[in-house]
């Protein structure tokens, strides 16, 4: 039942109809994508607060490309992907813990239903329930792509370890991660402190700075990425955080920091990631109250319209596997064989 303190009864994600967050209401909907809302705030950066309004403000973005489709596409990817809009993963008076709870719950059944679910937060702790979602559904090797100007690989704040500041400490325990398939594409600025660096060197995850992103273009420099997450895996989630981009083009966030992706370069790497497929996506740390002209929401749908569409393409062109099908509602999803990629994996620098 939806609660009516906390979710926003008026836009949905590019008009797309309501559906329950249940797996009948998906399958009988013909869903292959679903957006909802996870306006979760763990608290980590009290000084500039406002994520849980990031959902809400996507939506009201995303109206006026209700129906639209890219030019270099052509797909209206409400259609093509039976685009509907679970709402809003919120309780009134719940803790972040609770709403991680139903996060986990809301994406599982996203993925039993054999879609998308694509996750639009709240703070950066919302990939911890959704990489365990996925692994929980899908019991395949997973790829982790984590773009963000931080690390996130604190261990905890204030004892709590499911933390905006710690998602890559977490995604690397979930059964069937490793940290060979862990990106973190765009770290720079001065929000990574040295213990941090030192614990990202521990984990054994790759990290792609923006130095690195600057020297080689973005275009190598997210192929190399997303080689390394498709190394012998079969699925692949997506996160970004808003502050990988600039502030320039991406002012709504939490924790800004110069120096980031243009949004000429966020939609190469849509591009990217779309043309070889993803099992989960999420968006987050967008902060409506730091984007008066609503910038950074538009090109947060931006970000999803094009990542769809070119997976659309791919899929048509058969050079990416269609998202994985549930067998039933209560077992594991079957991961489907995902065509080779097109470049060996290119070993980064150490
Ligand atoms: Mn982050």
């Amino acid at each position: 039942m939806r609660d009516i303190w906390s979710t926003p009864d008026s836009f949905t994600f590019l008009g797309a109809p309501r559906s329950d967050a249940d797996s009948e209401s998906l399958i009988g909907l013909g869903a292959r994508a679903a957006f909802f809302g996870a306006p979760v705030d763990t608290q980590g950066f009290t000084q500039r607060p406002g994520t849980t309004l990031g959902p809400k403000a996507c939506r009201e973005a995303s109206v006026q490309y209700a129906g639209a489709a890219t030019l270099e596409h052509g797909i209206d990817v409400r259609d093509y992907w039976g685009l509907v809009d679970c709402g809003d993963v919120a309780l009134a008076g719940a803790s972040a813990e609770q709403l991680h709870e139903r996060i986990l719950a809301t994406a599982a059944a996203i993925l039993a239903a054999g879609a998308i679910p694509i996750m639009c937060g709240g703070d950066h702790s919302i990939p911890i329930p959704g990489v365990r979602a996925l692994a929980s559904k899908t019991g395949a090797r997973i790829g982790y792509l984590h773009i963000d100007a931080h690390l996130d690989t604190a261990e905890s704040l204030a004892g709590w370890t499911e933390t905006m500041a710690s998602p890559v400490a977490r995604v690397v325990e979930v059964p069937g991660v490793s940290p060979e398939n862990v990106v973190v594409f765009g770290a720079r600025g001065l929000g990574n402190p040295p213990a941090l660096v030192e614990r990202a060197r521990q984990l054994g995850v790759r990290v792609i700075p923006m130095s690195e992103i600057i020297d080689r273009g973005v275009d190598a420099a997210i192929e190399d990425a997303l080689d390394t997450i498709w190394s012998d895996t079969d699925v692949v989630y997506v996160s970004l955080d808003n502050d990988a981009l600039d502030p320039s083009c991406a002012p709504g966030t939490t924790a800004p920091e110069p120096g980031g992706l243009t949004a000429r370069e966020i939609l190469r790497v849509a591009l990217a990631v779309g043309s070889r497929g993803v099992a989960m996506m999420d968006i987050a740390e967008l902060s409506p109250n730091f984007d008066p002209s609503a910038i950074t929401a538009r090109l947060d749908c931006h970000w999803i319209v094009y990542l769809l569409s070119a997976y659309a393409r791919a899929i048509e062109n058969g050079t990416a596997a269609a998202p994985m099908r549930p067998r039933s509602s209560d077992t594991p999803i079957e991961p489907t064989q995902r065509p080779e990629p097109a470049s060996q994996r290119v070993t980064g620098p150490a």
